[in-house]
């Protein structure tokens, strides 16, 4: 017995639940209605991942903010910092006008009921002044999202500011403790995720076997447009705005020198799908192919793997769209700006490892009031929805960090694949 569990357990748990979404879907479409009454365990997956909402949002947002305190920014910093939050922003808008066009999910409507947030969905004017809490504490205990990841990034810049402005040693020191505190807090809430994945592996094929047990084989269709609309979503961001728009229109130069001279680190996250497993590879590309200045990549694609993650904001705008027409309502354009200001400012704190954009689409789903059921069914098709996030993330940091190099005369232009003879 024990030989049987713990080769279970040596099988990524992704890969398990993926397993568990097909024989979950394949289980309500044998069974049918009577494939319901395992609902409640789906809702009990879905109880666990609201548990983790805003501790989530504290502990990793926290750090987030430190390594943004701009002491540690600086000129290079600023300017890095800057493009990453507008190309994010971007791939958001692109998310959801992609999503918008091909429509995942239509087809599924009426299939559960939307926890409106509010009475009304707010407008662009409301979203924007509802990100100020009047009170944080209030809005951590409503569930707030985005009022608390406001209210935590500006809380944790201010500490990193007391710590490098204050002359008292025992302030600094107290700092220092809030962040090591912190930092083992967030270590424990990722216990806490992946143990909330382990019965996930449960919570998924219920979900599953309940959707396909309700829908039949009408709920196939949404799923096969899920993955579809983000890979054409994903594939414009990066054509668009990484190649065309950053490296051919402000760098002046070829896209192909940055698709040749990044592909390494492009497969390796498509393979991996862990931004920060694949720095090294994305450093060495962006040293030995694209030559620019190590001054200027070891700082931008180490922070860039943690903040900088496109295709996990352009995922969210994918998914929000999806989540609505399961639900049967259509985002204003005030819910799509939260979305967008919920994935931009929620990115800060995300870790570059995978399943990321999962976590990250539990606080989007909340802050518009749509399904956490949702989670649980683009779960099993993580594996390979988190490979073209993990794709997209990387190429953004790559042609960000071409840019800032360009601006800063950090990048040689004159060699490696930026030169046409040397693209194999
Ligand atoms: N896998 C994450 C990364 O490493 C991306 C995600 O999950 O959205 O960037």
């Amino acid at each position: 017995m024990a030989t049987y569990w713990s080769r279970y357990r040596s099988v990524p748990i992704v890969y398990r639940i993926g397993v568990a979404f097909v024989l979950g879907s394949l289980f309500g479409l044998l069974v049918g209605e009577p494939a319901t009454a395992l609902e409640p365990l789906g809702d009990l997956f879905v109880d666990l991942l609201s548990m983790l909402i805003i501790p989530i949002i504290v502990f990793t947002l926290l750090m987030g903010a430190r390594r943004l305190s701009p002491s540690n920014l600086g000129k290079i910093g600023g300017q890095v910092v800057g493009l990453y939050a507008i190309t994010s922003a971007l791939a958001v808008f692109i998310g959801l006008a992609v999503s918008n066009l091909i429509n995942p999910g239509e087809g599924l409507e009426g299939w559960q009921e939307a926890e409106a947030n509010s009475a009304e969905a707010p407008s662009v004017q409301e979203v924007l002044l509802g990100i100020v809490p009047e009170n944080p504490f209030g809005a951590m205990a409503e569930g707030d999202v985005l009022p608390t990841i406001f209210f935590v990034i500006v809380f944790g810049l201010a500490l990193a500011l007391v710590q490098e402005t204050v002359d008292s040693e025992d302030v600094k020191n107290g700092v220092e403790t809030i962040f090591d505190i912190v930092e083992a807090g967030s270590e424990a809430m990722f216990k806490v995720v992946w143990g909330v994945m382990e019965y996930g592996v449960i919570g998924v094929f219920a979900l599953m076997a309940t959707v396909f047990g309700q829908a039949g084989t009408d709920a196939i269709i949404p799923f096969a447009l899920l993955i579809l609309t983000l890979l054409v979503a994903s594939l414009a961001h990066i054509a668009l705005v990484h190649l065309v728009g950053i490296v051919g229109l402000f760098v002046g130069q070829s896209p192909r020198g940055l698709l040749v001279g990044g592909k390494d680190a492009l497969i390796t996250a498509l393979s991996i799908r862990s931004s920060s497993g694949t720095l090294p590879v994305t450093m060495a590309n962006a040293d030995d192919n694209l030559h620019i200045d190590e001054s200027v990549y070891s700082f931008s694609l180490p922070l860039g793997a943690t903040i900088n993650m496109d295709g996990t904001a352009l995922y969210q705008g994918v998914v929000a769209i999806f989540a609505a027409n399961l639900v049967g309502v259509s985002l204003t354009i005030g819910e799509q700006v939260t979305v967008v200001a919920v994935a931009v400012l929620a990115s800060i704190g995300a870790a570059g490892v995978p399943g990321t954009g999962l976590i990250m689409l539990t606080l989007v789903l909340t802050q518009l009031g749509l399904p956490l059921e949702i989670v649980g069914f683009v779960a099993g098709v993580d594996p390979i929805l988190d490979r073209l996030r993990t794709m997209t993330n990387i190429s953004g940091d790559l042609a960000v960090t071409t840019l800032v190099a360009k601006w800063n005369d950090a990048v040689d232009f004159d060699s490696g694949t930026w030169v046409p003879s040397n693209r194999n």
